[in-house]
């Protein structure tokens, strides 16, 4: 297994709760290293750019207004088989389907106010995390 990254959000329903250290604790017990951090409150923009794919979805107008709702923590990891070791700790997307264990399950509230984001592919996490971070905020 190689040693990769991935891009991760802290969502507004867990800063709200003071859990940003709560759930990234449970991503470095994981084995994730985080090697950029930055809180950010998300422009509208910023968060209907980064969620395009979801567009034509019905949830989109809200999730877009949940993202922006409140300051996020965004982050690159770095592990072995990155994007599906975050997968893994954060569970399925609706808390009520996730694993004993995971973020979502431990801290999520609802479907859409589920914590944490996570990459999905590889690309798709090179993609994420040059629309947030620049290379010299990167520290392996
Ligand atoms: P994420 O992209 O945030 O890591 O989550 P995911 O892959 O597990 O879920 P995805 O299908 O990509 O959906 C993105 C985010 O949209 C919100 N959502 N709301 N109301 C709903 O039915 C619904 N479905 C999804 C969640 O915040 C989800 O994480
Ligand atoms: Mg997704």
């Amino acid at each position: 297994m190689a040693v990769t990254r991935t891009f991760s959000i802290i969502k507004p329903d867990a800063t709200r709760r003071n859990l940003t250290g709560a759930v990234t604790k449970m991503l470095e017990e994981a084995d994730l290293r985080v090697i950029a951090s930055k809180r950010i409150q998300m422009t509208k923009e910023q968060a209907e750019g980064f969620y395009a794919v979801h567009a034509e979805r019905p949830f989109f107008n809200d999730l877009v207004a949940f993202m922006t709702s409140g300051p996020v923590v965004v982050q690159v990891l770095e592990g072995e088989d990155a994007v599906l070791r975050n997968r893994k700790i954060m569970g399925a997307t609706n808390p009520k389907e996730a694993d004993e264990g995971t973020i979502r399950r431990t801290y999520a509230e609802s479907i859409e106010a589920n914590s944490a984001h996570g990459s999905d592919s590889d690309e798709n996490a090179a993609i994420e995390i040059a629309y947030f971070f620049n290379e010299d905020e990167i520290v392996g």
